[in-house]
């Protein structure tokens, strides 16, 4: 391994603290309130409110003193600025896609694909769904079919790649609707709804093989990608002694183009991009990047934004970089467990999972135990979650009753370089505080549902 971090057991962060943001304590009775004004929904709440705030690790990573560095080399030029042409290098030699149209985050991507690939009544396997990526799809008018193994939607099978593709699963589709009405396969890399679980490169291989047979497109949601690449260094014969950069690109050159939120590995507070390989899905995507974005060479976002996005890539395959992420995430995961907690093992490169439904058993999943666990950690201690179970979930189409996913967790996410140890140690201990009074917490019942996305806006009522 060509870095000191790579094999050593310690994490330690390779960078050093410059510029700190302060964050306010509150009382028992502040938060008390802004849960009740936030509708019991942590989505809702103000940020001024929140201690640790582990909503996601979407847009909320600390930029280096180089990307601040990259805003001023911002040229805000409306067409062709140079920080296009920095971004469009960067995303060829580390992703390896020839074509890149910029977008401001990743669900802007998802349109453009979602609109340019799927005809009405296709069907769209994936390795579990995310919320964003199948409302595009459904949108699009096509159907999500999930063809992730079984084993994903298992909080206790300690599978190492969960997040692999059922390769009979997607046969009896395929066999079922015909080749022809699937327009692609949508595969995301350490899959989020599944706990932040990695795919296998094993498995892409075999599912390239039967794509080339049945002439499927694999387009891949490259968000948590790098941090895949990672676990594949990790747990896969073969791949120890190769770079997560070397793994990153051997991905992406089997599959045909990606959809990207730069929010997340990519060390950015805004940004995306949608690319791929062949010419006339790029002249499709360059065309409609103009109606729902801006100009092709900007896609929404400002000059600043892509120059900062160009060299996030450079950090984020950093192999010290991925060590301490991914050793910080470990830490809070071997704590919880050690402490009885119910998580989702293995435990999975952006975030703590915990298991709701073993956590709260007295609480009916459409009474909501993952949204209640949630509300109850910020009223603890001012920690912020997010819930990923039956609010997430939301209705089936066709029988208007909440899908009860098999997953019912709590997310805990980690902002890449943000929080400290200590912080760490806080956010165990308060998650152990209301496990010993579990036995208490009740469920809560919707009083507002949006239509779309029902988990960002929605306003819950404790049970009496
Ligand atoms: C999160 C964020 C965003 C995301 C993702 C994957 C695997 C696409 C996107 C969309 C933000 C989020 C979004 C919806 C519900 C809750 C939270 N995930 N693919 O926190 O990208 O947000 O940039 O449009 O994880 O997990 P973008």
């Amino acid at each position: 391994m060509n870095t000191q971090a790579a094999h050593r057991p310690s994490w330690a962060e390779p960078y050093k603290i410059k510029s700190v943001e302060l964050i306010r304590m509150t009382t028992r009775e502040e938060r008390e309130q802004a849960i009740r004004e936030a509708g019991y929904n942590t989505f809702l709440i103000r940020s001024r409110d929140v201690y640790i705030d582990l909503l996601t690790d979407s847009g909320t990573s600390a930029m280096s003193a180089r990307q601040w560095a990259g805003l001023m080399m911002g040229d805000e030029a409306y067409s062709g600025s140079d920080n296009f042409y920095h971004l469009q290098d960067a995303v060829r030699e580390y992703y390896g896609y020839k074509h890149l149209v910029p977008t401001h985050q990743g669900r802007g991507a998802e349109n453009l694909l979602s609109q340019i690939m799927i005809k009405e009544g296709d069907y769209i396997p994936g390795n579990m769904y995310f919320t964003t990526t199948r409302l595009h799809q459904e949108l699009a008018g096509g159907i999500f079919v999930d063809v992730i193994i079984d084993e994903a939607h298992d909080p206790a099978s300690r599978h190492p790649f969960k997040g692999n593709v059922d390769m009979q699963k997607l046969d009896q589709l395929v066999q079922k609707v015909g080749a022809d009405h699937v327009p692609y396969i949508s595969l995301e890399g350490n899959v989020n709804m599944a706990g932040g679980q990695p795919f296998s490169m094993a498995n892409l291989r075999e599912l390239r093989s039967y794509c080339d047979q049945h002439d499927i497109p694999i387009m891949l949601d490259a968000t948590r990608t790098i941090e895949n690449a990672w676990f594949i260094r990790e747990r896969e014969e073969g791949y120890a002694d190769k770079t997560v950069r070397e793994i990153l690109r051997e991905i992406c050159d089997l599959t045909d183009g990606c959809t990207m939120s730069a929010k997340k590995d990519l060390l950015v507070n805004i940004g995306g991009f949608f690319a791929c390989n062949d010419e006339e899905i790029y002249r499709k995507a360059q065309n409609m990047v103009v109606v729902y974005e801006g100009l092709h060479t900007y896609g929404g976002l400002a000059g600043r934004d892509m120059e900062a996005m160009a060299l996030g890539i450079e950090e984020a395959v950093m192999e010290e970089h991925q060590a301490a992420r991914i050793g910080q995430v470990r830490y809070l995961g071997d704590k919880l467990r050690d402490a009885g907690v119910p998580i989702v093992n293995p435990i999975g490169s952006h975030a703590i999972f915990i298991d709701a439904r073993k956590f709260l058993p007295h609480v009916d999943q459409d009474d909501f135990p993952a949204q209640s666990l949630a509300a109850e950690l910020y009223l603890e201690a001012g920690i912020r979650t997010m819930e990923r179970g039956n609010v997430s979930a939301g209705r089936d189409p066709e029988t208007g009753k909440n899908r009860r996913p098999a997953l019912e967790l709590v997310r805990l996410t980690l902002p890449r370089r943000v929080y400290t140890q200590a912080h760490m140690d806080v956010v165990a201990e308060s998650v152990e505080q209301v496990y010993l009074r579990r036995e208490q917490i009740r469920g809560l019942k919707m009083i507002y549902e949006p239509e779309y996305l029902r988990f960002f806006q929605a306003r819950f009522e404790p049970l009496t």
